[in-house]
């Protein structure tokens, strides 16, 4: 156990819909804290790096012109095990097979038109945050809005 910030994107199908709202206070509900929110359109560069993991595929031209369609919103979400607790709440990538309670199952019909974005590992999410917050964060993870959630020896 140990508090980690993990990086959500709102991707333009969600933003065009008028889900940013909808996708944060999923989030803050559960009692996780935002600490950084940006808003930005993806370029060919960023969506390179982000999706290097996909430029092989035969989808990516399309992905790639869906994810510079329109805004996307970056959060930094903070909590105890939250790369694991937000993946968990986004749901699988094709949300047709996502559970109904995840963002994925309740908003989304698509597997590339998904509604969001979650960091898969601890790992990514260090790259993720970083990524898109180049200048860091000006809230630390360990502030008393991410710790009063739990029992100290959660910490
Ligand atoms: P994830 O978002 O659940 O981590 P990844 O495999 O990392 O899934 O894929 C990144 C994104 O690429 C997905 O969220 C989705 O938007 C898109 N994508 C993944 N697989 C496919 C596919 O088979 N067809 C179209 N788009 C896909
Ligand atoms: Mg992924």
């Amino acid at each position: 156990m140990s508090i980690e910030t993990t990086l959500v994107l709102v991707k333009p199908d969600a933003v065009a819909r008028g889900l940013i709202g909808e996708v944060i206070r999923r989030f803050e509900r559960r009692g996780l804290a935002v600490l950084a929110i940006k808003g930005f359109v993806f370029t060919d560069e960023l969506l390179r790096e982000h999706y290097a993991h996909l430029a092989d595929r035969p989808f990516f031209p399309r992905l790639a012109e869906y994810m510079k369609s329109d805004l996307t919103v970056a959060l930094a979400i903070a909590g105890v095990d939250a790369v694991q607790v937000v993946r968990t709440m986004v749901g699988e990538t094709n949300s047709r097979t996502a559970q109904p309670g995840t963002i994925r199952g309740d908003l989304a019909v698509s597997v590339q038109r998904n509604a969001v974005h979650a960091s898969d590992s601890p790992e990514s999410a260090l790259l993720e945050v970083a990524r898109f917050f180049p200048d860091g964060l000006s809230v630390s993870p360990d502030t008393a809005r991410v710790c009063d959630n739990y029992a100290t020896d959660e910490l």
